[in-house]
């Protein structure tokens, strides 16, 4: 019997690799381990030739309910510093293929924290976001004020932070934390037509675009604008550029050949 806390699994025709959290018995809980797989398991799909976007999930229940509070409940400052635990999770921001989370149940506290460390989310009816860190004495620590704060505003990160409530999947979608709101039964496939449909275009554009996404949190529109503009020079150089334009003007479809 292993030991391992994540399953892995590819679909190399359509280009998806696919990461589901496995710890039912404590809904998902992340502990140190577990974030080890993920990171892994992320930086293993990125290297692969055959994967072009990556999903990852949970079960129904629960996406993630947060870092694993019985592995840190006696650990002290020093402690927390020296494991480091979610500077792993920096890696996941290096990886340059798209990741889109599949969220139902519970995604809480550092869950949450790595739902919004994804590209895209689908959502089932059931999910549930928060920061309920305040609940249990501490607060975010993993991106939570920041990225929240980010995606829907201050006032509504204040109020999820400070108060640790929940919100449904319809109020993430209305406020933009997430793309989509599916049926329980359906928000898995939806999330893998997502991530086939992105997975079957040309690659390179597809790392240049989420990059340059990514860029506008860390730097000034103009900055940005700048960036973007040489990130689409540089695609001129690329082989999936002239097959790009040149199926479109033979009416035929494109052979990307990630070059
Ligand atoms: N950790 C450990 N075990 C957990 C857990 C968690 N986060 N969440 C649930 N479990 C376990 C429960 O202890 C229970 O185990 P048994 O008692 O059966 O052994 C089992 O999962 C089922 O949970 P419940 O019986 O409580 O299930 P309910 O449906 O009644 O309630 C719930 C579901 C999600 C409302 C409740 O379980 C709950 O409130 N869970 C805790 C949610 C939470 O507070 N999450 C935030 C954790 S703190 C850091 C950066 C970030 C972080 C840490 C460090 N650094 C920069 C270093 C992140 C911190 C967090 O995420």
């Amino acid at each position: 019997m292993n030991n391992w806390t994540c399953i892995l699994t590819s679909e190399p025709q359509q280009g998806i690799g696919v990461i589901q959290i496995n710890r039912p018995q404590v809904l998902n809980a992340l502990s140190l381990q577990t974030m080890t797989e993920i990171v892994e398991a992320m930086e293993q799909f990125e290297q692969s030739e055959d994967i072009r976007c990556i999903v990852i999930h949970g079960n129904e229940k629960a996406f993630a309910a947060g870092a694993d509070i019985k592995e840190m409940s006696g650990a002290g400052s020093m402690q927390m510093l020296e494991r480091d635990q979610f500077a792993k999770w920096e890696r996941i921001r290096a990886i340059k293929k798209p990741i889109i989370g599949a969220i139902s149940g519970f995604a809480l506290g550092g869950g949450c924290e790595l739902a919004m460390n994804c590209d895209m989310l689908i959502a089932s009816e059931s999910a549930q976001f928060g920061q309920p860190e305040i609940n249990i004495g501490v607060m975010p620590g993993a991106g939570g004020t920041q990225r929240l704060t980010r995606a829907i505003g201050k006032v509504r990160a204040m109020e999820i932070a400070l108060t640790g409530r929940m919100i449904s999947a319809r109020e993430a979608w209305r406020c933009g934390l997430v793309n989509k709101v599916v049926p329980v039964e359906s928000y898995f496939q939806e999330a893998m037509a997502l991530a086939a449909e992105i997975a079957a275009k040309a690659p390179i554009a597809v790392k240049l675009i989420k990059e340059s996404i990514l860029k506008s949190f860390s730097t000034t529109l103009e900055g940005g604008l700048e960036y973007e503009r040489k990130n689409f020079y540089l695609l001129f150089s690329s082989d999936d550029q002239k097959e790009g334009m040149n199926a479109f003007i033979e009416k035929r479809k494109p052979t990307w050949r990630n070059s």
